[in-house]
């Protein structure tokens, strides 16, 4: 964002003045800063190459994406705060903080809305993504694409979870999210919110007992060396979303824009193949590394026992979209 502010700034102070000038800058690349939280062996970063790779091409070189991987630009919250000061320029996330900026995505972090992969990439490819994709610039923020994380699963250091009764007491770091804590104090844990930077030494310290992370997540952060149980208890689906920063895009031409489209739909695609190879291969490399991992976990219990989370959603938001995504095709 910089050097593109810089090139702005650059074209207005030198308002056309030498011709040998302005093709010089017109020829600088513009650094585009795209962050995330993930380690660079990751879903997000398999998305984030994809995302470099396709706008570099379609741009011809007028853009240069760089990479910040592992939180290195600070947590998601902190990363979307970033988009709207224009100090990030994309960010790819999940819906965590999201809706502390979106309220309108709330609706997606409600346990046991979607029943599996299909059903959760059709609502957000379809109509409802692309509104919720579309109210995001009320906030000061563009949604390029909905990518992926991946539906979260529990783990701990304590023991094995197979019912709601066994998550009572846990001390569990949730994201910085209203519907995922009431959730979780639904099922009688004591949620934590954090942001994920600071979770692998929470976990290592013991100053939370356990966490909850799609099987990609839990594989790219070596959860396995501070977590011995996971259970599968499928009990919310993690989207992610590809976020531009208005800053860098509202400037753009038509023709920047729709490179930028393309480029997020390109990372969204590559990234959910991967997550799908995860969840194929995810489990066995868990148990190598020594998790013990319950793969048949009735989510019925659960799911009665987290219902009244709905209750208190929708007395806040009313009741339209969740309406609107349970009577969807998809
Ligand atoms: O988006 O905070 C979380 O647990 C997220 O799943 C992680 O940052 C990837």
């Amino acid at each position: 964002m910089t050097k593109h502010f810089a090139r702005r700034t650059l074209a207005v102070a030198i308002g056309g003045l030498t011709a040998t000038a302005l093709s010089l800058q017109v020829q600088a690349a513009t650094e585009v800063t795209l962050g995330h939280t993930l380690s660079d062996s990751s879903h997000y970063s398999v998305g984030a190459d994809a995302f470099k790779e396709t706008l570099e091409r379609l741009s011809d070189g007028e853009f240069t994406v760089n990479e910040h991987p592992s939180g290195s630009l600070g947590g998601e919250r902190a990363m979307i705060e970033g988009l709207q000061i224009g100090t990030v320029d994309v960010v790819i996330t999940s819906t965590g903080p999201l809706g502390n900026f979106v309220p309108e995505t709330y609706v997606l972090d409600l346990p046991f809305l979607f029943e599996d992969y299909d059903q959760a990439r059709c609502v957000l490819d379809g109509e409802i993504g692309e509104e919720l994709l579309t109210k995001m610039s009320d906030h000061n923020l563009v949604g390029l694409a909905w990518s992926e994380n991946g539906f979260r699963h529990m783990t701990n250091s304590l023991r094995e979870i197979n019912t709601p009764e066994d998550a009572e007491g846990l001390k569990v770091r949730t994201m910085e999210n209203r519907v995922h804590q009431e959730a979780f104090r639904q099922l009688g844990a004591s949620p934590t919110p954090m942001a994920f930077p600071e979770l692998f030494t929470a976990l290592q310290q013991g100053t939370v007992d356990g966490q909850e992370n799609p099987i990609t997540v839990i594989v790219a952060t070596n959860f396995w060396e501070v977590q011995d149980h996971l259970s599968l208890t499928g009990h919310v689906y993690s989207p992610a979303a590809i976020l531009g920063s208005p800053i860098l895009l509202d400037g753009l031409s038509d023709e920047e824009r729709e490179w930028f489209n393309q480029a997020a739909q390109a990372s969204a695609e590559a990234t959910r193949e991967e997550v799908s190879r995860l969840e194929e291969e995810g489990v066995a490399l868990l148990r190598e590394k020594g998790m013990t991992v319950k793969t048949d976990v009735d989510p019925a219990p659960f799911q009665e026992a987290v219902e009244p989370a709905y209750e208190i959603y929708t007395d806040e938001y009313g009741s339209e979209m969740l309406d609107r995504i349970r009577a969807s095709d998809c």
